[in-house]
């Protein structure tokens, strides 16, 4: 039997006997799979185990994740920081292997995905960052592939579309997507459901589609050759049988998600000639076999350093901009030009931030969907990449979900800080790729302008309600909600410092004015800040509402009721403060909060007998100051009812 041949059914023992003793996970796809995966590695994926986050590896991503041990035994093989007593420990509490491992760049896991799609996502932002960085630092520093293993889910999930369309118009010709076209899944028969041309869908995507016979190492050792050919994104649709080698499981949904039992295991196991004892058995000469492919990585790696060294060495320009890319990025945005008073909308702002930050973060790079000219954000004299890839604005057409993963994609490949942007009331459509972002720890930066019932006429369809509050209880997202232009330019500066989870920067339509920032310069960074001094209770305020809850103020002082307003852009920031910063912000006083979104969740700051004003129903098409006067977010009406609040807890 050949070395490779035992490479790939090593790789299929591993997996079934992984998810045997785990008694949990997805044989299916690893023994599907194994051969793809083994000329794949062994042939074409240049990775060094010696050094896993070396910036110019091939790029790896398992978006059809269920299926990690096929990961996990290909990356023990090739000698990455997995052991056999990590495969034993497979979905254990505390183990390194988990059942749907999300990222770890040291382990050599690049990412793989959970929620099915997000990896065909992603991996078109790897992409394009590569052909970006490859076009602005030379191909001397940067030359790589993406390569993806994609199941029938993740081409049924709607993300796949907008990503692979978007990726066709980009013309990424580095992506290599292999389609385990399987025909099954969990359901039963892709025909139940999943009927489609596939392969014409992606040449109407002007993609490069290839078909395989995925149990074929030689033919798909060809295509993986053409692919890398071609000047398009290439998917290898590769016709596979799931649970490839299970006497009777092979072909049946049933092998998707559950151990194939003892008897099954035995019985694949023999017809492969491998013995049934011990389990996690690897054959000699498997090791070796992998480890010879990955010494071609370690030799690649090695002649990229001596290249840097010499390229670094003789544009001392270039070694600046390399460096700057992969440090962490501590930069003022300095003041934008507005003066006090003046009436901003701090989508306006975030423009000139951003454009005062291009200058001198050149690793900045995004755009929206389909929303330049609302969402403030191109960066002015830059190319647009469809023209340019080297460009900085990203058209990312009306599809919110994949910009969510490309940009995810872009953060994951290092070297860019990448963002997105569109209404907030859309942050919906790219919540799943938004939660990952903050699973992954990736420093994503997502713009939602349009933060409120005040973008007015458009209307409750177009209007934020529930939306800041559901993005602040997901874990690690940072929600970023300036209250007015120089808070804005803080809240890029924060969004920039982050460099383990994204950040949600929230901006008006409207105008607001510019707030006197006397005495408070910086305090955004420490999440909330005392705005104006007051002794009788403290009202919190966040965005648009800091400068109506100011205005309440002013009003209160005839009442003599003496108000403090504090300024919460960012609750998470806010509550890694100290104990002693956080008294001095709040006191003891009572607690009134102001935001125009749902009430819920301010009562941990306003406790049982605070005042909570917000709103908890839908809005209305009408002018927005029209819509603040119905509804009370004007400096008279919170005046009023901070006056009856304070007098009704008497
Ligand atoms: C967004 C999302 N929806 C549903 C699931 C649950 N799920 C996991 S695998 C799977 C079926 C995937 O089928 P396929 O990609 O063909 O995998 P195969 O059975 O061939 O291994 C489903 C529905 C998920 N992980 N993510
Ligand atoms: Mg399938």
């Amino acid at each position: 039997m050949s070395i490779e041949q035992l490479a790939v059914d090593t790789i299929k023992a591993l997996a079934i006997d992984g998810v045997q003793r785990a008694n949990s996970g997805h044989p299916g796809m690893p023994m599907g799979m194994a051969d793809i995966a083994t000329v794949l590695w062994s042939k074409h994926l240049r990775v060094d185990p010696t050094m896993p986050d070396w910036p110019d590896r091939d790029r790896f991503v398992l978006s059809n994740g269920h299926g990690s041990m096929l990961m996990y035994g290909l990356l023990h093989l090739a000698g990455f920081g997995l052991t056999m007593d990590d495969l034993k420990s497979f979905r254990q509490r505390g183990s390194k292997t988990p059942g749907h491992p999300e990222r770890d760049v040291h382990l050599g896991i690049e990412m793989t995905t959970g929620p099915l799609g997000q990896g065909f996502g992603s991996g078109v932002g790897m992409a394009l960052a590569e052909a970006h960085l490859r076009s602005v630092l030379g191909s001397v520093l940067v030359d790589h592939m993406t390569f993806a293993f994609v199941g029938d889910g993740d081409l049924m999930e709607g993300i796949s579309a907008e990503a692979a369309s978007l990726a066709g118009r980009l013309g990424l010709s580095k992506l290599v997507y292999l389609y385990d076209d399987n025909e099954i899944s969990i359901g039963g028969s892709t025909d139940i459901s999943f009927t489609e041309d596939v392969g014409a869908r992606f040449v109407a995507y002007d993609w490069h589609v290839l078909d395989v016979d995925g149990h074929d190492r030689i033919a798909i050792d060809e295509a993986i050759t053409m692919a890398r050919a071609d000047e398009r994104p290439s998917l290898i649709a590769c016709h596979t049988h799931i649970a490839h080698g299970a006497p009777t499981l092979q072909d049946t949904s049933a092998s998707h998600g559950s151990p194939l039992g003892d008897e099954e295991i035995a019985a694949a196991k023999r017809a492969m000639g491998f013995p049934t004892e011990p389990l996690f058995h690897v054959p000699e000469g498997v090791y070796e076999f992998f480890s010879s492919a990955m010494e071609v990585g370690t030799a690649a790696r090695i002649a990229w350093e001596e290249r840097c060294e010499s390229t670094f060495g003789a544009d001392a320009e270039i070694a600046k901009n390399w460096a700057f890319r992969f440090e962490p990025i501590d930069v003022e945005v300095g003041p934008l030009g507005y003066d006090v008073g003046e009436m901003i909308a701090t989508r306006k702002a975030s423009e000139r931030a951003i454009n005062s930050l291009a200058t001198r973060v050149p690793s900045l790079i995004g755009g929206s969907a389909d929303l330049a000219p609302s969402t403030n954000t191109l960066i002015s004299g830059a190319a647009e990449i469809q023209d340019d890839i080297g460009g900085r604005n990203i058209r990312f057409g009306v599809r919110e979900h994949a910009m969510g993963a490309i940009v995810n994609g872009m953060a994951v490949h290092g070297g860019l800080r990448p963002y997105g942007a569109t209404f907030l009331v859309f942050s919906d459509y790219m919540r799943a790729s938004a939660r990952l972002a903050a699973l992954m720890e990736v420093p994503s930066i997502f713009i939602y302008t349009h933060d409120s019932i005040f973008l007015g006429e458009d209307g409750p369809t177009h209007q934020p309600i529930e939306h800041i509050q559901s993005l602040r209880i997901m874990p690690n997202m940072w929600v970023v909600r300036p209250a007015d232009a120089t808070e804005t330019a803080e809240a890029w500066e924060m969004a920039l410092q982050r460099d383990n989870g994204p950040t949600a920067i929230v901006l008006t339509r409207q105008g607001i004015p510019v707030l006197d920032r006397t005495g408070s310069e910086g305090g955004l960074h420490r999440g909330g800040y005392v705005l104006s001094e007051g002794a009788d209770a403290v009202l919190i305020a966040t965005g648009s509402e800091v400068h109506v809850a100011l205005e309440a103020a002013e009003l209160l002082v005839n009442d003599d009721i003496s108000l403090r307003v504090v300024s919460m852009p960012c609750v998470e920031a806010f509550d890694l403060q100290s104990e002693s910063y956080r008294r001095s912000v709040l006191g003891d006083l009572p607690t009134a909060t102001l935001e125009a979104g749902v009430t819920s969740g301010w009562h941990r700051f306003a406790g049982s007998t605070g005042l909570v004003i917000g709103i908890d129903h839908f809005g209305a098409s009408a002018p927005w100051k029209k819509l603040a006067e119905e509804w009370g977010f004007t400096g008279r009406v919170v005046a009023d009812r901070v006056t009856a609040w304070l007098g009704s807890n008497q």
